[in-house]
């Protein structure tokens, strides 16, 4: 597909959509399961875009985000445990402060255990929030730090709902409350 000068899109060679030979899926249909494990990117992952599918579909690690920041270790480990046998907890901590501020990573050993505990325990409701679990391409050290610009996580300084969790860290969004 092109464009031309005048902005019309061309479309230069036939839209066939490739056949992925391993899978026999389609590439949109590929695209589609794809996104279906996660919809989030790591700008910090320094492998290609085929490593980090990879990595998403066969990972035993879960990411847990909206998780309350007086959420302990362990309260996520009584939730996660009835999917199956953990290996680890990794609370996320503000860089600056060293407390929780979030999220977490759940480790398990088994990849059936870690689909289970997506596909039931996404939504549950912890401390009064509604949890979001999330396939992860794996933990490493230094991930378990907040990366916004204040040490929390990059997604709280963007709010502009009012969180009841904590008025005076989540309330409203740093960048936010600056303009
Ligand atoms: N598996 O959904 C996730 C996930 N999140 C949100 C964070 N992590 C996740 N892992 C999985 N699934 O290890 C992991 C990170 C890291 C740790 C802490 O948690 O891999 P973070 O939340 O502080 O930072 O990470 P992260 O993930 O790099 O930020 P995010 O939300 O993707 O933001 C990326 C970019 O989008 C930034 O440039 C930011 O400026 C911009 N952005 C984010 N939110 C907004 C917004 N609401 N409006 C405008 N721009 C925004």
């Amino acid at each position: 597909v092109a464009v031309d000068k005048w902005g019309r899109v061309e479309v230069t060679e036939p839209a066939t959509f490739h056949v992925k030979q391993d899978n026999n899926l389609s590439l949109i249909e590929y695209e589609m399961e794809q996104a279906k494990l996660s919809a989030y990117r790591d700008r910090r992952f320094s492998g290609t875009q085929e490593e980090f599918d990879e990595a998403l579909r066969t990972s035993t690690t879960v990411y847990i985000g909206n998780v309350s920041f007086y959420t302990t270790e362990e309260q996520i480990y009584e939730l996660f445990s009835r999917a199956g046998e953990l290996k680890k907890i990794i609370m996320g901590l503000d860089k600056n402060t060293k407390t929780p501020c979030g999220f977490c990573f759940v480790l398990f050993y088994s990849r059936e255990d870690t689909e289970d505990a997506v596909k039931y325990i996404s939504g549950t409701i912890l401390d009064d929030r509604p949890i979001r679990v999330d396939f992860d391409w794996g933990f490493q050290e230094g991930r378990q730090w907040g990366r916004g610009r204040s040490g929390g996580q990059v997604r709280d300084e963007y709010r502009t709902d009012y969180d009841p969790d904590i008025l005076s860290v989540r309330g409203y969004g740093k960048l936010v409350q600056k303009e």
